[in-house]
Order: structure tokens, then C-alpha cells, then sequence
């Protein structure tokens, strides 16, 4: 899998999104804002590369995985601007959906809140068992909600005394 948090975009044509009509700027991994659902299984070695196009010290923590901590995305895998992070992960647990997000030093809160995050779906197989939905967009519907807050020109506002401020891991 390939992630690019950031975008190489002209200022102008940075992705956005609307709200009555006026553009705000964003942040996505790999598309205008959050990131894709990823689909993995029990027992798959992952390749991945994290590109980071932020302009700005970054990381991609992979949140509920049991990976080990060369490769668990905290700030100790810092990525530097323009550069790429590539290893193999191993997903070892059972399903779960989990998320990831950057996890750098002191950076964290305020990357989520600009839009830096996606969903990963770990299926084991098990599900038709445990009778859990698992056709996914039919009956298996993943939801990512979020609290924003926006300013008089409706640009978001991040608040790092706020309770975004107690997102750091
Ligand atoms: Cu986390």
C-alpha cells in the first residue's frame, strides 16, 4: 500500500472542502481529506510506503494494531518533508477495524484535525460466523465522525488548549 499525507498541489487547487459554498483547505492522505479504508487480513506482511508531501515533520501511526515498534508509526518513525517510509508490517491480531494517523512530536492534534486519518478493516474470516455483516458498502458501513469547529470566514479552527490538544497517541 502507498499513502502520500500532503499534497503537491498548487495553494490554489489544494484540496478542500466546502461549507456554504466557500473552500477551506485540508489536509488528506492520498485524497482531499482523511485517507482510504484499507482492507487487510489476518496474517498478511504489508509493504507499504508513507510519502510525505506536508511540507512539515510527519509520521503514519497504525492505531489498534498489534505491530511491532520498528514499524508502529510513533514519533520515533518520524518522516522528514520529501521523504518516504518503507518497511513491511505484519498484521498478527484477529478482525478489527482500527485507524490510522500521524503521531509526531507535539504535531499530532492538530494533522488529525486538518483532516489526517483513514480506517483499516482486518478481516480473519470469522465473520460470517460471529454473524456480523461483511459485505462491505451493503451491510458493513464504516463511519468516521468528527468535531469541527469553524471560524466567521469558515476556515476550520484547531484549538491546541482545546480537546483536540489531548490527541497524542
Ligand atoms: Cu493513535
Amino acid at each position: 500500500m502507498r499513502y502520500q499525507p500532503g499534497s503537491e498541489a498548487d495553494p490554489a487547487k489544494r484540496p478542500a472542502f466546502l461549507r456554504a459554498g466557500k473552500p477551506v483547505p485540508t489536509l488528506g492522505i492520498s485524497a482531499e481529506y482523511l485517507g482510504p479504508v484499507v482492507h487487510l487480513r489476518s496474517g498478511d506482511d504489508v509493504e507499504f510506503e508513507v510519502r510525505n508531501l506536508l511540507g512539515e515533520v510527519t509520521s503514519l501511526h497504525w492505531h489498534g494494531l498489534q505491530s511491532p515498534s520498528h514499524v508502529d508509526g510513533g514519533p520515533h518513525n518520524e518522516i522528514k518533508p520529501a521523504e518516504t517510509w518503507a518497511d513491511t508490517l505484519p498484521i498478527c491480531q484477529p478482525a478489527a477495524t482500527t485507524w490510522f494517523h500521524p503521531r509526531p512530536h507535539g504535531a499530532t492534534g492538530r494533522q488529525v484535525y486538518g483532516g489526517l486519518a483513514g480506517m483499516m478493516i482486518i478481516a480473519d474470516g470469522g465473520d460470517r460466523e460471529r454473524g456480523l455483516p461483511s459485505t462491505y458498502g451493503v451491510d458493513d458501513l464504516p463511519i468516521i465522525l468528527q468535531d469541527k469547529r469553524f471560524d466567521r470566514t469558515r476556515a476550520p479552527v484547531y484549538n491546541p488548549d482545546g480537546p483536540h490538544a489531548r490527541l497524542s497517541g
